[in-house]
């Protein structure tokens, strides 16, 4: 008479190192302008923040994720490939990813079916929900490093645990919230804290 765990998984800055990934590849593109070390990252907009040092870094920062093989590319972050073949195989639970395209869709929705195949392997292609609002989709939790999730559903049947990232982890969370610091930590307990209720 259990009920199955419905757990989503964000991809950006949860699977996926786009933070990183972004940092390397501006710096590339870009060797003369300068760059926000992840150390100094506050705000989930990384654009916003790069907008904030000179207006033009604005549309600097875009160009590297509207680019080709920017999201293919990512390297997948610490214990995050493990972590998710793992929730995948525990009795009682299904796994989505859930992740919100660019609305530059030339690579982007592409490339995020092929990081999953490449990293998660072709089974996973079944369990991936594109969506531009998350409160729509119904869930038992929802991993993901965004610290503000709103969208047409008032009240999101998921509880939101929040993933540390460079961006939010100054953030001081309001009780009841909670986080997720990292892959290495006990996302089990979290996920057995709601089931059964
Ligand atoms: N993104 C932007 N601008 C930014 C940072 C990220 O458009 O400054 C994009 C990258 C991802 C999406 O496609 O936003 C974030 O999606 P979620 O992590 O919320 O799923």
């Amino acid at each position: 008479n259990t009920r199955r765990l419905r757990v989503l998984v964000d991809m950006d800055g949860v699977l996926a190192d786009f933070e990183g990934g972004f940092l390397k590849k501006y710096r590339i593109r870009y060797p003369d302008e300068p760059f926000i070390g992840l150390e100094d990252r506050r705000g989930f907009w990384v654009s916003e923040q790069y907008g904030s040092l000179n207006s033009g870094l604005c549309n600097k920062a875009i160009s590297i994720w509207e680019s080709k093989n920017f999201f293919l590319e990512l390297d997948p972050l610490p214990g995050a490939v493990e972590a998710m073949k793992e929730m995948a195989n525990l009795e009682n639970t299904d796994v989505f990813i859930c992740t919100s395209p660019i609305k530059r869709y030339h690579h982007c929705p592409y490339e995020k079916y092929a990081w999953v195949e490449k990293h998660l392997g072709q089974r996973f292609l079944e369990q991936i929900v594109l969506t531009r609002d998350k409160t729509v989709v119904s869930a038992d939790l929802l991993i993901d490093d965004r610290p503000d999730i709103i969208g047409a559903e008032p009240n999101p049947t998921w509880e939101h645990i929040l993933f540390t990232a460079c961006h939010n982890k100054h953030l001081k969370l309001a009780p009841p919230s909670r986080r997720l610091p990292s892959w290495n930590h006990d996302w089990k307990s979290i996920l057995d804290s709601k089931r059964e209720q």
